[in-house]
């Protein structure tokens, strides 16, 4: 049985206590590996080893810094198939995305971040003959990197690299749900040759783990992804010690769906961006608002498209739908669906758990799922569900869609489909997202801000903004 271990001081070892948890397979059921349950001893190792490292690690170039992560990108690379089979075994999602998206994404967030300190440029402001201001961006220090389950690599990546690029050492804490492809990120940055303490990985629950990570007061700033309500506990722990946060919460994303779009890539698009993941990305669509003169073609073709998912062993090439990433999570969707069938909903398609023949007849499987007869007030179209279900409501005017897709407590990400360029205005322009997307989904420059408004966070995690979060601005101020 593998037993994961605990990054600290650029080494591999076991929870200071000697305490274990079970890592469970969700396609199967089976307990396949152990996890360290670490507490707050293991989170102060991890800080001391970080601190004892900033004072070098601020002083390395750019160039040297950039270097760094693309060996560490490259390593990434050489061990896509390992890492992409760890991430299905850990996750239940089809090898093929974790091939085709997570890991690539993985070392693509090194790359990008690699090549972008070595471009980055800060700004003076001359006072004539008064003197000249110059700003610094200076590192902060020790941070937190704090990820989740849905896509473990590709999420926990994304934090860490600008992290790092930025001149800050790391303690991170992957989701203990899906801890496998963190570890194996440890043993290519030993690889690397990473410095000791530069980066921690300290493996456990969001309670012994995250709670005290928040709270050090070595950590300058956490930079979190998960459910909105444990990112109310991580700002409630950080903002009294005026921590830097930045947020990646929950979504209830809306596809707003006119009859002039381009049909078929509308449709296409729109049965990937539902159940991608099995509908376990922040970015999924689940509530699909329909122009009424074209809902009932669009019922009968997207239930018909999503009946062909194949449902299945995730280490299957035909395999489109995946296990769900916990027996804990598979009871929250099941009990989504009992409440829809209790609020007089039809099931248009799916709706059922599902039992795979073979070595995956024990894991968790459910049916994806199209819910139509909800309104949009029902708790199934205002609360997250994360899961293989998405509900239709059709529409009669831009105005009423705008409405809908705004009367819901998230406000992460949208899609838009019509070739109507005031339609296209009113909705980007009015959607309360972070993000919109205009005839497609998930099409992604690591340039841009990403992240949402109201219950889907605060803050901005790409590009400059991202670099920008893990730095220290400073104005220097000279008289000639
Ligand atoms: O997230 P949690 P979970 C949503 C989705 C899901 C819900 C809960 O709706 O059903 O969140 O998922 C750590 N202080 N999303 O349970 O609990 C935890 O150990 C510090 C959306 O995975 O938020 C894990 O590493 N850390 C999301 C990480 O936080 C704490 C993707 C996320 O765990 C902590 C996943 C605490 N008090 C779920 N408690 C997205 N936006 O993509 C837990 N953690």
């Amino acid at each position: 049985m593998q037993c994961i271990q605990n990054y600290i001081n650029g080494a591999l070892i076991p929870p200071i206590k000697g305490n274990f948890m079970p890592n469970i397979d969700p396609s199967t059921g089976n307990i396949y590996a152990q996890i360290p349950d670490s507490d707050e001893e293991d989170v102060h190792l991890a800080m001391n080893a970080a601190k004892k490292a900033f004072p070098k690690w601020q002083k390395t170039t750019n160039a040297y810094r950039s270097a760094l992560l693309m060996r560490l990108a490259a390593l990434i690379e050489r061990d896509l198939e390992k890492l992409a089979l760890a991430e299905c075994v850990d996750n239940g999602k089809p090898l093929a995305l974790a091939k085709q998206m997570d890991i690539p994404r993985a070392a693509q967030n090194f790359q990008f971040f690699a090549s972008a300190i070595l471009h980055t440029a800060t700004q003076a402001h001359a006072m004539g003959q008064i003197g000249v201001n110059y700003t610094l961006k200076q590192p902060l220090g020790v941070v937190a990197c704090i990820s989740p389950w849905n896509l473990p690599l590709y999420l926990f990546t994304w934090k860490i690299a600008p992290a790092l690029a930025a001149g800050n050492c790391v303690v991170a804490k992957p989701s203990e749900v899906t801890p496998m492809t963190a570890f194996l990120l440890s043993q290519l940055a030993i690889e690397a040759g990473f410095p000791p303490g530069v980066l921690n990985i300290v493996h456990g629950t969001g309670n012994k783990v995250g709670t005290p990570l928040c709270m050090h007061e070595q950590v300058k700033a956490i930079s979190f992804t998960g459910g909105t309500a444990t990112g109310k506990k991580v700002a409630a722990a950080a903002s009294p010690l005026f921590k830097k946060i930045s947020l990646e919460l929950g979504g209830k994303n809306p596809a707003i769906i006119f009859a002039d779009c381009d049909y078929q890539k509308m449709l296409e698009t729109t049965v990937r961006s539902s159940f991608a993941n099995q509908g376990q990305i922040c970015l999924c669509t689940s509530r699909i608002f329909v122009e009424r003169s074209i809902f009932e073609r669009f019922k009968i073709d997207f239930v018909e498209r999503v009946k062909a998912l194949l449902v299945g062993d995730p280490l299957e090439s035909e395999s489109k739908i995946g296990a769900i990433v916990s027996a804990q999570h598979y009871e929250k969707i099941l009990d989504a669906i009992q409440e829809a069938n209790e609020q007089g909903a039809t099931i248009l398609c799916g709706g059922r758990s599902h039992h795979p023949k073979g070595r995956c007849q024990a894991g968790y499987f459910i049916e994806p799922t199209v819910i139509e007869g909800l309104s949009n007030e029902s708790s199934l179209n205002q609360e997250e569900i994360f899961g293989p279900i998405v509900t239709l409501i059709p529409f009669d005017t831009p105005y009423q869609a705008l409405q809908m897709a705004n009367d819901v407590p998230y406000g992460l990400a949208a899609t838009v489909w019509t070739n109507a360029l005031d339609k296209v205005n009113l909705l980007t322009q009015g959607l309360q997202t972070g993000i919109v997307w205009v005839n497609c989904w998930l099409v992604r420059d690591l340039r841009t801000p990403f992240g949402g408004m109201k219950n889907s966070g605060m803050g901005r995690e790409g590009g400059w903004e991202a670099l920008d979060f893990f730095s220290e601005t400073k104005n220097i101020c000279i008289q000639y």
